[in-house]
């Protein structure tokens, strides 16, 4: 197996010796979600199994059957991330092989198969931070148009904090339910592929619903010191142009992807302009189930949002993440903007009561070159990282509790609509053979973690 150390030989030579020094204590983790890395294989049927199988759906024409089969190559890939040092692993917890036919008891074999994964990451010296609910959702248990699938959700957290709570200290609901209410149910993206305000407004609600009230189940289940809170994609939102019809739309776009979550979590409501989405949803007490006030918030962010205003969409605007492409550093998918990672960090400790602050995901989509000599050389990646690094340094300078930060992706994987074809890993995986090979940018990370530091 090569090896992370290995892979240091190929650094540019400046790289050692840098600061300055995070937090004591502070996570240096990837992060990986299920329905991307494991396969098929022992787990139910869902709702992204349906949609990738419609022709059409999926960019490269590829389905989720087999993807890196992390349910069995695990060991190897937590070894190599534990010699480079990462010291926390943040994973999901697949729905369907937990419940894979309905509701009420789980499968054994599924739990079985998480407490290896888990006791694997602890031996591995990496803390593990499970996100409950990363997307796939078991066909039984239908979409989020329906207020019952919040209660489902609950019921799914209360089975799975009982049995991993002893061992997982870092606890996420759900990851990015902005994504799935934007690209699911109002841009026809995603799974189910809806694309309209109405099942926008649902999917809003009944997640923000499923995420307090497994919250709930997480706190009466949880030991001291075991914490739990939830992800949501942060972007700051600018109009696309300086139209005053852009103007509008970013101030919905802001609205819609980042306080309709925030808001409501933190005990202020939803904002006035989702409100027309939302209400007809709200009964009476959902708000207070809502407003959990987490101690901590997870963050995931790649680049800022351009909000252009759209008549035809659903939302009124089209979020555009390359709005000025002429002025940005490209990734395969993604404009490279650190400062928006410092600008929304800030934005979280100063509007919603200086929380601790986790990334729970930020990384890199590149071409990568196929392996040198066992390693392969991914020099932009690590320029990125190095800048998003000192992004968040800055926040902490001025203040932000930041915590931890997980890169994403452990490995190449799954990138839902968009296939294979898009590549984060700090491990590539040859999708013929399923051989891994480190990245310089492993190699890189792995002297970060040694210093506290940027190296
Ligand atoms: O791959 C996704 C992940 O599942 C959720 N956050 C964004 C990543 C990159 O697009």
């Amino acid at each position: 197996m090569a090896s992370a150390s290995g892979a240091l030989a190929c650094l540019p030579s400046k790289v050692v010796g840098g600061q300055p020094d995070f937090p004591a204590g502070f996570k240096w983790g990837v992060a990986s979600a299920a329905a991307q890395v494991e396969s098929r294989q022992g787990r139910g049927r869902s709702n992204w199994d349906v949609f990738a199988d419609q022709k059409g759906h999926i960019a490269d024409g590829s389905t989720n059957a087999i993807n890196t089969e992390f349910e069995s190559r695990y060991p190897e890939d937590l070894a190599m991330l534990g010699s480079a040092g990462v010291n926390a692993f943040r994973f999901s917890f697949a729905w369907p092989r937990i419940q894979p036919n309905g509701p009420g008891k789980p499968s054994e074999a599924g739990l079985a198969l998480y407490d290896r994964m888990i006791d694997e990451m602890l031996r591995q010296g990496m803390e593990p931070a499970a996100t409950m609910f990363h997307w796939d959702m078991p066909i039984w248990a239908g979409d989020f148009r329906d207020r019952a699938a919040a209660r489902r959700l609950a019921d799914y957290a209360d089975i799975l904090t009982r049995r991993f709570g002893d061992r997982i200290p870092l606890w996420l609901a759900l990851n990015e339910p902005n994504s799935v209410a934007a690209a699911g149910y109002a841009f026809g993206m995603h799974a189910p592929g809806l694309a309209s305000a109405e099942a926008a407004g649902a999917a809003v609600h009944h997640q923000n619903l499923a995420q307090g009230l497994m919250l709930a189940a997480a706190r009466a289940n949880l030991p001291k010191g075991a914490k739990a809170s939830t992800t949501i994609n942060l972007q700051p939102v600018r109009p696309l142009t300086e139209s005053r019809d852009d103007a509008q739309a970013a101030q919905m776009a802001d609205a819609f992807w980042n306080r309709a979550w925030l808001d409501p979590l933190f005990g202020r409501g939803y904002p006035e302009r989702v409100l027309p989405l939302v209400e007809p949803f709200i009964r009476s007490g959902d708000m207070a189930v809502i407003a959990v006030r987490p101690e901590f918030i997870g963050m995931n962010y790649y680049a800022r949002v351009y909000a252009q205003a759209q008549a035809k969409s659903p939302l009124g605007f089209m979020p555009k993440v390359d709005g000025f492409s002429d002025k940005f550093i490209r990734t395969q998918m993604l404009p490279v903007e650190p400062d928006g990672l410092t600008e929304m960090l800030m934005r979280i400790h100063t509007e919603y009561g200086a929380p601790d602050i986790y990334v729970t995901e930020t990384g890199f989509p590149l071409d990568d070159p196929r392996p040198v000599d066992g390693i392969v050389r991914d020099p932009k990646r690590i320029a990125y990282l190095k800048s998003y690094l000192q992004a968040a340094h800055r926040a902490i300078e001025q203040g932000a509790r930041l915590r931890g930060l997980y890169y994403w992706s452990a490995t190449d994987n799954w990138e839902w609509a968009l296939g294979f074809a898009k590549t984060f890993g700090l491990i590539q995986v040859d999708r013929a053979t399923q051989q891994r090979t480190p990245k310089a940018s492993l190699a890189y990370y792995a002297q970060c973690i040694k210093l506290n530091g940027i190296a």
